[in-house]
């Protein structure tokens, strides 16, 4: 029989992603070694990092979810029915799912760099919401907005959950938001997933979860940049590490070498003391207060938030 028909589109911008050789080892030339945290997320990556999103002690998955799913009416009262729902790095469109058939957007717009699985992502989401317009983009984030032009003149929504921004130093954070304020426009909003300031043993287990699968998710990078450098990293040789730091208030993940070692790869060697580390990433925490200072600098209001009981995550609704 013929499959069920669905209102699926899908363009393909060609995001350059570069090969990644010369602004890694840039970040690796530095005083404090660093590496962009985009480059965990290669297959095996994103298998670990749904493994953490199930982890008992990574809590900020399973409390956006719970959060969503119990206000999924006041989230589609504020989005307003018949918005053009935008969702950039939407993944597998897990998430968006929970207030779909609540809020009935005139076009879910899911945005990712990975063509080919966000292909199968929104034809599979079009199976399960036959009425749902789907307008599948891959593109990343220097692409510009373009492609929306052709939308219908809804107004503009942005959903931005997993506490993504948090990955972002806060001076890159409130650019990002001034990239969407100017995208939504005077009449748009963007919903936001972000993670609270809390105490430091409650963050740090999370991300020392007892499995060792933030770990793993951590050293994987070193396989990534072998091949992305062609370098001879050995997991043996590293440790993760991964605390709160209290005043900046973010996690930080380093690797940290073992021991004194000499790392070789196509144009070079880096050369690593004992103890010293590699930044991997930043994950930064907001208080209510910083995050509505955060998101004022970007240009919008904060309309609503809702958390849970524990306080441990907040979804916000922004306004321009
Ligand atoms: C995907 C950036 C939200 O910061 O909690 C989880 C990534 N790193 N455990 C986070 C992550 C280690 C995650 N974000």
């Amino acid at each position: 029989p013929l499959g069920k028909v669905t209102r699926v589109s899908f363009r393909d911008e060609h995001p350059d992603l570069g090969d990644g050789r010369e602004e890694i080892l840039k970040g690796l030339s530095l005083p404090q070694k660093s590496v962009n945290p985009k480059w965990f997320y290669d297959q095996r990556g994103s298998e670990l990092f749904d493994e953490i999103t199930r982890l008992p002690e990574y809590y900020p998955t399973r409390t956006e979810v719970l959060i969503l799913e119990k206000h999924r009416e006041a989230i589609a009262r504020i989005c307003g029915s018949d918005c053009v729902l935008i969702e950039p790095g939407s993944g597998s469109s897990e998430k968006v799912r929970i207030f779909l058939d609540t809020l009935k957007p005139s076009v879910y717009v899911p945005i990712d760099i990975s063509a080919s699985f966000l292909k199968d992502s929104a034809e599979a989401l079009g199976e399960e919401y036959p009425w749902l317009d789907i307008h599948a983009v891959c593109a990343d984030f220097n692409s510009g907005w373009g492609f929306l032009d052709e939308l219908p003149p809804s107004p503009r929504v942005v959903f931005y959950p997993g506490s993504t921004i948090g990955n972002l130093e806060p001076d890159m954070a409130q650019r990002f938001l001034k990239s969407l304020r100017d995208m939504v426009g005077p009449d748009g909003g963007v919903l936001i997933g972000v993670d609270t300031h809390k105490s430091t043993e409650r963050l740090n287990a999370a991300y020392n979860d007892s499995a060792g699968v933030t770990a793993d998710f951590n050293l994987n990078i070193l396989r990534r940049m072998n091949e992305l450098l062609d370098a001879d990293f050995h997991e043996s040789r590293f440790s993760h590490r991964a605390f709160y730091n209290e005043n900046q208030r973010r996690i930080e993940m380093h690797l940290v070498s073992d021991c004194a070692q000499e790392v070789s790869h196509a144009s070079g060697s880096i050369d690593f003391r004992e103890g010293e580390s590699i930044h991997t990433e930043c994950s930064y925490k907001y208080s209510l207060e910083g995050f509505a200072a955060l998101a004022g600098s970007g240009g919008f209001d904060i309309a609503e938030t809702w958390q849970d009981d524990e306080a441990l995550f907040s979804l916000h609704y922004l306004r321009a």
